[in-house]
């Protein structure tokens, strides 16, 4: 299903992340019932060449794909789109400028600058003509802006506002650095967590995505109930150490 149509519904997106590059595993999570699967390539292991061979093994399994690229990488956004991600996650986005720089390269004009050639994309469905890719791809691929530091957080609204930023994420690591002056690294740190829920209630005022990364079962809880949209429940290290921990916990004596 398409994310822009399951986003039609109310219920929050819980979503899995990719960091290690094994063929085939990124589909795998997408099958094991999370609602999306973002590859990483700011921070996860991933190559420019296990990037754009993921799309259609995710695609297969009914879930939409998502990237996440490294700071400031644009043209891995509009590439990303080329092979098939319907989202893309940009770290870092600071300022206005720099949404700007992220929707040109995001959107086909007259809303952005971004190059006609999506090569995979286009024949990842088979009903799409030039024509009528070109038509929708501008509504049905996100632009995900991610909100990790007190510049960020000065100027969110103004950022949020921007024709063509689809939606916010939340960065909770990145944003504790910059919240505490560098004091310490907190993911759930209890000074953000009222700016989260504003920030969360900004976003559907605006009809707009909000999305958090959340590192413990409780903070998807929290962020649930603060009613993010899009929140990542897991990824492929936590899936195989707490599949082990169930198995070995039962058996070990
Ligand atoms: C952060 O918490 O800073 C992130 O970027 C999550 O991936
Ligand atoms: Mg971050």
């Amino acid at each position: 299903m398409l994310l822009t149509r399951r986003l039609e519904n109310a219920d929050p997106m819980f979503i899995a992340w990719s960091s290690y590059p094994a063929a085939g595993m990124p589909a795998r999570m997408a099958r094991a019932g999370v609602d999306a699967v973002v590859v990483d390539m700011q921070h996860g292991m991933h190559s420019e060449s296990s990037v754009l061979r993921e799309p259609p093994e995710i695609l297969a399994t009914g879930k939409p794909p998502i990237l996440r690229i490294p700071v400031g990488r644009n043209d891995l956004a509009s590439r990303g789109l080329d092979a098939g991600y319907e989202a893309v996650i940009a770290p870092m986005i600071n300022s206005v400028d720099d949404a700007q720089a992220f929707v040109a390269a995001m959107k086909y004009p007259p809303l952005g600058e971004r190059s006609w050639g999506p090569a995979q994309a286009l024949k990842l469905n088979p009903d799409h003509t030039m024509g009528s890719y070109f038509k929708s791809a501008n509504g049905e691929t996100l632009a995900i802006a991610m909100i990790e530091t007190m510049r960020a957080v000065d100027v969110y609204e103004d950022i949020l506002a921007l024709d063509g930023i689809d939606g916010l994420f939340i960065g909770p690591s990145d944003l504790s650095i910059s919240w505490s002056g560098g004091k310490t690294v907190n993911p759930d740190l209890p000074e953000m967590q009222d700016f989260l829920a504003q920030l969360a209630g900004k976003c559907a005022a605006a009809g707009k995505l909000s999305a958090v990364y959340a590192t413990s079962v409780e903070a998807v809880v929290r962020a649930r109930d603060m009613g993010f949209r899009m929140i990542t429940a897991t990824n492929d290290d936590l899936l195989i150490r707490t599949g082990a921990d169930s198995i070995l916990n039962r058996v070990r004596v």
